[in-house]
């Protein structure tokens, strides 16, 4: 019963392109219409028309506690009693900034942005100030924000909504954009071989094409052409920064790359990015330096009041061991109930983020997650969805497990898998 959700969303299109601020939230990629949100709390989210679900897109990223926990809102309602937004350096940016240099020490000097795209997009124009060179290799279903020069062959909503080069993007610059397999290290090589490559974005763990991992000597391979050839390597830690570890893919990996994009987590689930990385390439920027960059609300008191308090308390829980747990007792749940499928399905899991591909494996790159059925997946959504519980709505997305799921969260959450998978067989 989705009456209210129907009405608001016929209002919504009316005056937002596509009934939404973002396209991903469309459910287009499961051929529906969205439910609108009422309220959310820990685990659970209620639509506007009443309906609960447990909660895996979790504002996809940022809400690693759940949903409205209490450390975070009292933060931010403390806070909003001393103003809302000053333009003026203020003390909570300076605590941000050292925290985040202290969990991730490849970070020596951090700016404040307000979203994941503005951070990739300044890592980008630093790269290319600092080395003087302009072309810049990504992997193809990398999603890193709708950034002109990285809207190449990128993954999440652009490859959802079948348009991974968006329109609007000028051909020179898309031009200086090389886009290689995820994974292919010998296309790496003949890319720089060929080219004078300023620098090479990534996800160190691609999660916009779905889910999928570096393969054992690919992510030091990028970091040595990089070093080899005077290339940035950055690492766009959007969403797995604090959240595969309290040091991101980077500790995970033991890779230093030489900027890294952070949001999501670092927001508390208000407007954050952040680009940081080694000192010497940071001070090239304005004021001290000849690239410019900028923000009103860049270092907003609320939002940096909300991602302090939130790592600060994911810290204090030892958050990541409880994902690890949490997630360790739903992959071996939903392996068992994925087996018997009748239908291909490959899980990955990494920490607290999955993804089920309604496609055999294996899958290590954006051409094998597209052999996905995605008729296979809207048809699962669905399915799971009017049992409540709420997955990406699309294939293309990553799904989250926060500090808030119960155990019994996630054994309800498999049978509910389960039914699903035998109902998307008949
Ligand atoms: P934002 O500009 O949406 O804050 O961040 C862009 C971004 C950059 N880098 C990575 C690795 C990201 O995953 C993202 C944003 N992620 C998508 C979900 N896959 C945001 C959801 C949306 O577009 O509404």
């Amino acid at each position: 019963m989705h009456s209210r959700s129907s009405e608001l969303f016929r209002a919504a299109q009316k005056r937002i392109p596509g009934g939404v601020n973002s396209p991903v939230r469309a459910f287009r990629n499961v051929d529906g219409e969205p439910f609108f949100v009422e309220r959310a709390e820990g685990s659970r989210i209620w639509d506007v028309d009443g309906n609960e679900y447990i909660d895996y897109v979790g504002s996809w990223g940022p809400a690693i506690l759940g949903h409205a926990p209490k450390a975070v809102v009292d933060a931010v309602r403390e806070t909003a009693t001393r103003g809302l937004s000053f333009g003026i350096p203020n003390s909570l940016e300076v605590e941000l900034a050292e925290l985040i240099c202290q969990w991730m020490p490849s970070i020596e000097k951090i700016r404040m942005v307000n979203s994941g795209t503005e951070a990739a997009m300044s890592c980008i124009r630093l790269a290319r100030g600092f080395t003087g060179r302009d072309k810049i290799i990504k992997f193809d279903g990398c999603y890193h924000g709708h950034v002109d020069a990285l809207l190449v062959k990128s993954g999440s909503g652009a490859l959802t909504h079948g348009r991974p080069d968006s329109a609007g993007v000028p051909k020179d610059l898309a031009a200086l954009t090389i886009s290689l397999p995820f994974n292919d290290v010998d296309l790496v090589r003949k890319a720089f071989r060929e080219n004078e490559i300023g620098a090479v974005i990534l996800e160190p763990i691609p999660a916009n094409a779905g889910l999928y991992f570096p393969r054992e000597g690919f992510l030091s391979t990028v970091r040595d052409e990089c070093t080899k050839h005077g290339a940035l390597l950055i690492f766009d830690e959007v969403m797995t920064g604090f959240r595969v570890a309290r040091g991101g893919a980077q500790e995970i990996y033991g890779i230093k790359p030489d900027l890294t994009a952070l949001g999501k987590i670092i927001g508390g689930g208000l407007p954050v990015g952040a680009f940081g990385g080694r000192a010497e390439i940071m001070d090239q920027l304005s004021p001290d330096g000849p690239v410019y960059q900028a923000g009103t609300l860049s270092g907003n008191p609320l939002a940096m009041a909300a991602g302090l308090a939130q790592l600060r308390e994911l810290e204090r829980i030892d958050g990541w061991n409880k994902l690890e747990k949490l997630g360790a007792q739903f992959e071996d749940l939903a392996r068992d109930a994925i087996a018997p499928a009748k239908v291909d399905i490959t899980f990955h899991r990494i920490g607290s983020m999955f993804c089920l591909f309604f496609a055999g494996g294996p899958i290590v790159d954006l051409a094998g997650a597209q052999r996905s059925d995605l008729k296979a997946f809207a048809k699962f959504f669905h399915a799971c969805l009017k049992r409540g519980v709420y997955f990406a709505p699309s294939q293309f997305e990553t799904g989250f497990i926060s500090t808030a799921h119960s155990s019994s969260d996630v054994e309800r959450t498999v049978v509910v898998m389960r039914e699903a998978i035998t109902e998307i067989a008949r």
